[in-house]
């Protein structure tokens, strides 16, 4: 067996809270172990902040905020950019945390994560300087113009499936418009977070950028409904975010969600005629996120061929599928790690046991073991499985696709659009007649045609439907959710 690397633990970090420029320990004394879900075996312990530091870290934001709306935005660009250096030249220490504490592999997953947040804060920092406003043509004796401005402090909560570009993200948007920020990280997987934090230590002015960790209900209740945030951004469960919804719009705090998905896959025959068919048998794998357990809001786990191809093209996904090496995210070798914890772990089960008793075919995969050494499912194909049952509609979050056959393009377009979610899209085919067509009928935030790959900084991503509002990894995403525009008009003329 090969040897399995170790994480360094964040040192000063380890309090949880990072307010004011400082690490804070609860008053309550209250701590969260953290589990690493590869071992079922515990990392360390955080703290378990309330509302006592959710308000902590509000004043300070707060009190930060004058002096560090006023810098200029290159300025505040810098920062961030420097910042993103040092994740760089960190990530091998923050992707084995990383790997650790979220159960994503190191080898395909956690270092790829620690180089992507990176590359996140560096280009918000270079693009920070364009923040610009518009000015108003009203003749000569007037002078109108628009500023974008910060909405001021910024609460921000994010999951665990990928805790430090979430995280990377959140700062970035936040912190480039000229706003403070408290960030929530969420309680299975706060460490990487910490450890970025340890890198920001000294680089921002105190109180600019604040970290609390803690449970959903608590701190991140605490901080929703905190009258000095100004506005919500939110990544997880569609039912936290709606929940979140409802305390913003009572105060008129404004908000971003992006939420989950049940994004289709959808193929056409030419997508595997003249020698393609092994490479598109591996994007729609890689769409599929299995390095990442499926545990990804963009994943594609409908899948639907067209019948004419599916004898050829199922083996072949299924070949692709279950090569994945799955073990020990820490294990150098090992392709695909652990689901986040025992109660997702139980849920797959739930979602592919139930299935199974309905009749679904298992092409890879079984239903999970019921006490595994480690949260480690297999990848798991079914077919024999209809659109409208629950594992075709709601969000497994776990490394299970279901496959179903097509006929016609107006057949998967309906089956495609059958969803209250409205995320993603992968469509593969080379003609482009239909490319235009499907695009354009297909409810989906992004559509990536011919493969399955991640997102990167400056595109536009967010979703339709319930998958969310707003849009992130742009400077447009970050200008329209994180600044308003200010109107000044000036009468030039008055008085002459
Ligand atoms: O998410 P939660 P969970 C989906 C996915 C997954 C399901 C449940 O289907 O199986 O959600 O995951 C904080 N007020 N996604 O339960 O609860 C919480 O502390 C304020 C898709 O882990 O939404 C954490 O920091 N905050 C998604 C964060 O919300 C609250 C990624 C996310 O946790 C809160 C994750 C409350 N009342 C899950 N309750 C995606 N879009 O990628 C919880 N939180």
């Amino acid at each position: 067996m090969t040897k399995l690397l170790e994480p360094k633990l964040p040192e000063a970090g380890l309090a949880g809270s990072y307010i004011n420029g400082a690490w804070h320990w609860p008053e309550s004394g209250a701590r969260l172990t953290i589990e690493n879900p590869s071992r079922r075996a515990p990392i360390c312990e955080v703290g378990r902040g309330t509302s006592t530091e959710v308000n902590m870290a509000v004043d300070a934001a707060r009190a930060a905020l004058p002096a560090w709306r006023s810098l200029p935005a290159s300025e505040r660009g810098k920062l961030l950019a420097e910042l993103g250096r040092r994740l760089e030249e960190n990530a091998e220490e923050v992707a084995r945390v990383l790997a650790a504490e979220s159960g994503n592999a190191i080898k395909t997953q956690s270092r790829g994560e620690a180089l992507g947040a990176a590359g996140v804060l560096k280009y918000y920092g270079g693009v920070a300087v364009e923040q610009k406003g518009e000015t108003l043509p009203l003749g000569p004796g007037l002078l109108s113009f628009s500023t974008r401005e910060p909405h001021g402090v910024v609460g921000s909560i994010i999951p665990w499936n990928s805790p430090l570009q979430l995280g990377a993200v959140k700062i970035s948007m936040a912190l480039a418009t000229g706003n403070c920020l408290v960030l929530k990280p969420a309680e299975d997987a706060p460490l990487a977070i910490l450890k970025l934090a340890e890198l920001a230590d000294g680089l921002f002015p105190a109180g600019v950028f604040n970290v609390v960790t803690g449970v959903g209900e608590e701190a991140g209740a605490a901080l929703v409904a905190h009258p000095g945030v100004d506005k919500v951004s939110f990544t997880g469960s569609s039912e936290v975010g709606k929940l979140i919804g409802k305390v913003t719009s009572d105060r008129i705090a404004n908000l971003t969600l992006e939420l989950g998905g049940k994004s289709p896959t959808i193929v056409f025959p030419d997508a595997i005629s003249d020698g393609r068919l092994d490479t598109t048998a591996q994007q729609v794998a890689n769409a599929m996120r299995f390095m990442r357990q499926g545990q990804s809001c963009t994943a594609g786990s409908r899948l639907f061929v067209h019948r004419d191809i599916w004898d050829e093209l199922m083996p072949k996904v299924a070949e692709k599928s279950a090569a994945l090496n799955v073990g020990d995210a820490l294990d150098p070798d090992v392709d695909m790690g652990a689901v986040v914890n025992a109660e997702r772990y139980g849920e797959i089960r739930a979602f592919v046991a139930e299935a199974e008793a309905e009749g679904a075919t298992f092409l890879i995969g079984e239903t999970p073991d019921e006490d595994p050494t480690g949260f480690c499912p297999n990848p798991t194909i079914l077919t024999g499985v209809d659109n409208t049952w629950r594992i075709s509609r709601e969000e497994v979050f776990g490394p299970v696709m279901v496959a179903i056959p097509f006929e016609s393009e107006d057949e998967v377009i309906e089956m495609a659009n059958d969803t209250h979610y409205g995320l993603a899209a992968f469509l593969f085919t080379h003609d482009v007649s239909r490319i235009t067509r499907m695009t354009r009928a297909i409810d989906a935030g992004w559509i990536q045609v011919n493969q399955g790959g991640g997102q990167i900084p400056g595109m536009s991503y967010g979703g339709t439907k319930q998958s969310g509002m707003g849009s992130e990894y742009s400077i447009e995403g970050a200008l329209e959710a994180y600044t308003y525009r200010k109107c000044v008009t000036i009468n030039i003329e008055a008085g002459e």
